[in-house]
Parts: C-alpha cells; sequence; structure tokens
C-alpha cells in the first residue's frame, strides 16, 4: 500500500518520490517477457512505436521515424504500450490508482505509456530534461508521471537522475523538452543533483517539469523502465497538421 499523503507531500516538495515496491515478482517475469517479444517482432500490435538506439550513446544519433526495423533487443524506445494488456495491467495497476486519482479527478485518461530500454551494453544517455511544453502538444502542462522499474536501475546501471524541486522553476524553454546547456550551466546542477537508484519492481512518481535524465548503463546488465504519464479529462490535444488525439481513458 501506498502512503498517498506522505508520498503527495514529498512529490509536491521535491519533484520527485519513491513509492516502493508495486509490482511483484510475476508481473515482472511478464512485462519483461513481453518487452522482449515486442522487440523481437514475436508479439505485434499495430500502431506500436518503435526507436532504435544508437551505438554512439548519445541519443541525438537515435534514428527518428523508422520504426520496427526487424528483431533486435536495442531498441530505446517503445511507445503506445497502452496497446498491449500486460502493459495496460501496469497503467492500471490497482496500487497506483489512488495516487493517481487523488492528483486527477474524475476522468483519468493517458498521455503516454512508453518502455525506456538501455541494453546490457550501455545503451544511451537521456539528457536533463522535462516532460512539458509546446512539445506535448497540450492545451495544459501535464504533471502525473509514474515510473517503474521493470529490471534493477543502479546508480551505475542508468537510474533516474533528478534536480529536486526544479519542477518548481517552470518550463525551461517554451517548447520543453530537453533543458538547454546554459540553463542547466546556471544551475549549478552538480551540487543537486539527486540520484535514485531502484530495484525491479519499484515505481517513482514524478513532476512532469523536474529535470530528470538517465546516463547509461554500465553494469553490463539490461535495464528497462517503464513510464507512464496521466492526464486530467479537461487536458486535449492541441495540435493543427493532424487531427487532434484522443486520449486512453486509464480509470472512468
Ligand atoms: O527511463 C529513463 O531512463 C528515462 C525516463 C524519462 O526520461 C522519462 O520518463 O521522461
Amino acid at each position: 500500500m501506498i502512503d498517498v499523503a506522505a508520498a503527495l507531500d514529498t512529490w509536491r516538495e521535491h519533484g520527485f518520490v519513491k513509492l516502493g515496491r508495486v509490482v511483484d515478482d510475476a508481473m515482472l517475469e511478464r512485462l519483461r517477457t513481453r518487452a522482449v517479444e515486442l522487440m523481437l517482432g514475436q508479439v505485434t500490435w499495430p500502431g506500436l512505436f518503435f526507436q532504435m538506439d544508437t551505438a554512439t550513446g548519445d541519443y541525438r544519433d537515435a534514428p527518428l521515424g523508422l520504426g520496427w526495423q526487424g528483431p533486435s533487443l536495442n531498441y530505446r524506445k517503445l511507445e503506445k504500450l497502452e496497446l498491449d494488456e500486460q502493459f495496460r495491467e501496469l497503467i492500471r495497476h490497482p496500487s497506483l490508482e489512488p495516487l493517481v486519482r487523488a492528483l486527477i479527478p474524475g476522468r483519468v485518461t493517458l498521455y503516454r505509456a512508453i518502455v525506456f530500454n538501455k541494453a546490457a551494453g550501455g545503451g544511451s544517455e537521456i539528457p536533463w530534461h522535462q516532460d512539458a511544453g509546446k512539445l506535448w502538444g497540450l492545451s495544459r502542462d501535464p504533471e502525473v508521471q509514474v515510473w517503474t522499474a521493470l529490471d534493477d536501475a543502479p546508480e551505475t546501471g542508468g537510474c533516474l537522475e533528478f534536480v529536486p524541486g526544479s519542477h518548481r522553476w517552470g518550463l525551461s524553454t517554451p517548447l520543453g523538452g530537453v533543458v538547454p546547456d546554459d540553463v542547466v550551466s546556471r544551475q549549478n546542477v552538480d551540487a543537486k543533483v539527486v540520484r535514485l537508484p531502484v530495484t525491479a519492481g519499484e515505481s517513482v512518481l514524478l513532476h512532469n517539469l523536474v529535470w530528470h535524465r538517465s546516463g547509461k548503463t554500465s553494469t553490463g546488465q539490461r535495464r528497462l523502465g517503464f513510464s507512464a504519464c496521466y492526464l486530467s479529462d479537461d487536458i486535449c490535444c492541441v495540435r493543427k497538421k493532424k487531427t487532434p488525439r484522443t486520449f486512453f481513458e486509464v480509470f472512468r
């Protein structure tokens, strides 16, 4: 059971909080198996999004728009995982529901559900970023994300890192996403960074605006993490180029 009030106090102050062990061994095994089956093309869902990782370790070199490129354990991202019944179970996990509902009254939808993979060979770094801003194409910035470790994520194995309290600084650029280098250097981040090692099955609640990043894994072990971003029903897609998105319903 998650102590919702205590978790929310810490989340409001720091922008992130460990929620403890959410996923049991049996479910972990199913999710890891499914992630591998998807990468290898043994299970397929039309509309699933894939991005292959890069050998350089710099996420900016990862190819865009190519989708699934054949069986490989080197995909960096798998997205639209609400299409998969195993991942839907985690998105709607009964231990997470009271927490999400405490933050989002009424109908809850999903902006995105992603596996971030750092393959055993190292994967790539994800730099300081915020998960909001114009890039997200929403009528209002979302705030609620739950990241769950599907493998251990130790300090040297691609754990999440945070700048505590940075969610209270607002967006570093109207566009959102990666925090520009000059903004990072003004914040004396090295003195503030908190590394958050977790073991498989543990979840973390993140504020979308908190600066976070993750390094490569140097343990020789794969690191799978799953992130779900929850939306309030009143947040809508404001993209104009294509038909506006409608969002998957998580909790009625
Ligand atoms: O899983 C990771 O390494 C990074 C996750 C992340 O940056 C995110 O959820 O926005």
